[in-house]
């Protein structure tokens, strides 16, 4: 039989320099979603901003440092041995970080400690204020009939909570702000300056932890609505199990075995960042 095809629109029309062969657009069809997005989503990159809140001297401007391994805050000469400045009003940083081909932009908040005055009623209001007014910002952005193609998102995604380390339980000024922040954002608390406590006063200070938050109804991340499957429910549970987390900050590099290390010295060894430096 002579089987004679319609030549395709692709293969009749002379192909313009500016116009790529169709077989360079790859296959067309259901499965060929997944690596669309993920070229556009590498082109487009990642925004993600933190906000970190607790009170005055947990080591919130030293954690910044710790986790991205980098000055994010400088003190004012750190050449000189002089210590991270008391961070006064809230602010922020942007940084883009590119690996493997995917940019994120990430901002990081820095809040203001909380607590020191005589009184502390309503010291939560600046924070979520301003959380709110990112919002709202996004909010009126998209709301515009001829909106921009990319709203710059500045809406805190993530707001790091550090519990001071009692020992005891959550203190009532801590309950009362996450009361209210876990309503506005997504929470994770930490348990701030852990190397204060042993291991033993640090899981039984979790636990306690733990009670206080359901006792009083505060829903930290991850909440319930992230439990879709139940790899994300088998996921979810082990982290909700080490929630609070304990946190260290070090923003000094020591000498180990010949081998500089980010880490916290103190009287017994050097605590080392645990991340590992790229
Ligand atoms: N022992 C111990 N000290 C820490 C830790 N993290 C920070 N510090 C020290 O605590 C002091 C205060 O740290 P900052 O990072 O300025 O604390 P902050 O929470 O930003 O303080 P404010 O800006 O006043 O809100 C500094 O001397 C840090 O070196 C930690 O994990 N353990
Ligand atoms: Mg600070």
């Amino acid at each position: 039989m002579d089987e004679r095809r319609t030549p395709s629109p692709c293969s009749s029309r002379p192909s313009s320099p500016r116009t790529p062969p169709c077989e360079m657009f790859g296959p067309v069809g259901i499965e060929a979603v997944l690596d669309q997005l993920r070229i556009k989503a590498m082109k487009t990159g990642f925004e993600f901003n933190i906000m970190v809140v607790g009170q005055s001297g947990l080591g919130k401007s030293t954690m910044v440092n710790t986790l991205f391994k980098s000055k994010v805050w400088q003190s004012p000469a750190p050449n000189l041995d002089v210590p991270m400045p008391q961070t006064l009003e809230l602010h922020s940083v942007t940084h883009v970080i590119e690996e493997k081909g995917l940019k994120l932009k990430l901002t990081v908040t820095d809040t203001p400690g909380f607590g020191d005055q005589i009184n502390n009623d309503k010291c939560w209001d600046p924070i979520l204020s301003y959380i709110n007014q990112q919002y709202e910002q996004y909010l009126q952005e998209e709301l515009l009939i001829t909106r921009q193609r990319h709203i710059p998102d500045t809406r805190v995604h993530c707001c790091v909570y550090f519990v001071p380390p009692t020992g005891h339980c959550l203190r009532p000024l801590d309950i009362e702000f996450l009361r209210r922040l876990c309503r506005t954002v997504n929470v994770v608390p930490v348990i701030a300056r852990a190397d204060s406590l042993t291991i033993e006063e640090r899981d039984a200070f979790r636990s306690r932890i733990q009670q206080n938050l359901k006792n009083h109804c505060i829903d930290v991340y991850p909440q319930q609505c992230f439990d879709e499957d139940i790899n994300d429910r088998l996921l979810n549970s082990k982290i909700r199990e080490q929630i609070p987390f304990a946190v260290v900050g070090a923003d000094r590099e020591h000498i180990v075995n010949g081998r500089c290390v980010l880490g916290r010295k103190t009287k017994w060894g050097i605590i080392e960042a645990p991340i590992s430096r790229t």
